[in-house]
């Protein structure tokens, strides 16, 4: 559906904040005029994403700010990027990042956000920049059909990745402070993460994997590799392989992959810091052409400074980006991954001191029935200034075990699909404890069905399984 606004006056009255402002026009006025392509990328129930396209036709113009009223009032913008994003009743502005200032004559300027809505979900029909009315286009595109498997036609046990998250996807990259894809449109992938390989190895096999691909529907393997508890550190080579080929594995089903290095005590990931560059200069060169691979360079830090963590950072980004150098890296932060949160600190310690490195998104992790409102609250704030990514929750307590917190978990899946933060779940694995998804004695046999699924699988399940919003 494509219509375009009607074009108005080139400069006049338009209303800011209620009251009305007239342009005043001048002898020597400079050059007026605006382009506004307003794209809704996609829609859900509840919600929606846009793409803002602002071209400036007049003369330069240093600071802008762009406005447009949605025509129902239940639409609300929710999360935006490369702008600052405001909304006062039906109002919506977009102001110019610090970075972003200057618009040439004919420069574009690609700005967008995720919101939500109660209802019908109209374009807007105006748009305005620094109070001149622009002319355009809205567009809806038709939402793209969901990703069916394709049937096999030379194996029954590897489907054919045709279709799959990552053939809608190809390499991803951060946009802001989201996870876009190849074309550019912010993403959430939802999965499972393994437990342990050193404990639980024999759950990911070629029946355990195709389930997760064409069961669930996952988008996405989080391996963990831990590197002490009889992890990486007793056998560096067999870990490194297992690890590749568990890559290789994912993306033969059209899967994404992080790899974790599961650092957990002692909590400084500087002590493990000569093995992570070991580990990720091998782990980097042998997937350096695959686009599935993300890496996840420090699970957990804890008892450790944000400056410690950032310092680690600094120097293990450079040796995967030597080897790999598109792919995108998932820093670790402070407090067991909680942003801080947990150690009486918060996401301002990263934003005031951000990794000097570009493409990397923040680690933020929750047990549901352990993490509850004032964790909620932080993500909604956080996730407004730096890219997060949910690489590890539990249903449960933090110990893994306990009861399954059914309305803590719903309260956590229903923001993070809000704020469109790609998330893996704590264990795909028969661990005999509740965080895992199934039950005792699966691994043992080849039936990975539904009927061998816990309480905690069952849920996450239902709530990976349902569409992907690419
Ligand atoms: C737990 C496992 C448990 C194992 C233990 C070993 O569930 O079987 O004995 O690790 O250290 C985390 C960690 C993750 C923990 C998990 C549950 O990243 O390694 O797994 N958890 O305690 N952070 C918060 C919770």
């Amino acid at each position: 559906m494509k219509r375009s606004i009607t074009a108005l006056a080139a400069a006049g009255a338009t209303v800011l904040g209620g009251t009305a402002v007239l342009a005043m026009p001048q002898a020597s006025a400079a050059a007026q005029g605006c382009r506004v392509d307003y794209t809704i990328t996609n829609q859900w129930q509840g919600g929606f994403q846009a793409g803002v396209k602002v071209t400036n036709l007049g003369d330069a113009i240093t600071g802008w700010l762009l406005r447009f009223t949605f025509p129902d009032g239940g639409q609300k913008v929710a999360q935006g990027w490369n702008a600052t994003w405001a909304q006062s009743g039906a109002t919506a502005t977009a102001a110019n990042p610090d970075w972003n200032r200057t618009l040439a004559t004919g420069a574009t300027t690609d700005l967008g956000f995720t919101g939500t809505t109660t209802g019908a979900n109209p374009v807007p029909t105006s748009f305005t920049l620094n109070g001149v009315t622009c002319t355009g286009s809205t567009t809806t595109t038709t939402t793209p059909a969901t990703p069916t498997t394709t049937t096999p036609t030379t194996t029954t046990t590897t489907p054919s990745p045709g279709g799959t998250p990552l053939a809608a996807n190809g390499q991803l990259h951060v946009c802001g402070v989201h996870l876009c894809n190849e074309a550019n449109r912010a993403i959430q992938l939802r999965g499972m993460s393994t437990h342990g390989l050193q404990w639980f190895d024999s759950c990911y096999n070629d029946a355990s994997l195709n389930a997760l691909a064409n069961d669930w529907h996952a988008d996405l393997l989080r391996i963990a590799m831990y590197v002490q508890e009889k992890g990486y550190e007793t056998n560096p080579a067999w870990f490194t392989d297992r690890v590749n080929s568990l890559v290789g594995e994912a993306e033969e089903r059209g899967m994404y992959a992080i790899v974790d290095f599961h650092t957990l005590t002692p909590g400084d990931p500087n002590y493990n810091l000569d093995r992570a560059k070991t580990f990720f200069a091998a782990v980097a060169a042998r997937n350096a052409t695959r686009k599935n691979v993300i890496y996840e360079i420090a699970n957990e830090p804890n008892g450790v400074s944000w400056g410690a963590i950032k310092s680690y950072a600094e120097q293990v980004i450079p040796v995967i980006r030597a080897a790999d150098p598109d792919a995108v890296v998932i820093v670790g932060t402070r407090g067991w991954s909680s942003l801080g949160v947990s150690d009486g600190s918060s996401e301002t310690e990263i934003v005031n001191n951000p990794v000097n490195a570009a493409n990397i998104m923040y680690t933020f992790h929750f047990y549901a029935a352990s993490h509850k409102d004032n964790y909620r609250a932080t993500v909604s704030r956080a996730a407004a200034k730096l890219p997060l990514f949910v690489t590890e929750f539990g249903t449960v307590t933090a110990t893994g075990g306990g009861t399954l917190d059914q309305s803590s978990t719903t309260a956590w899946l229903d923001l993070l699909d809000q704020l469109q933060i790609s998330y893996a779940n704590w264990t795909y694995s028969d661990a005999d404890e509740s965080s895992a998804a199934l039950q005792p004695g699966t691994c043992a046999g080849s039936d990975y069905g539904t009927g061998r699924l816990t309480a905690s699988g069952a849920l996450v399940r239902s709530r990976i399984d349902t569409p992907d919003h690419f």
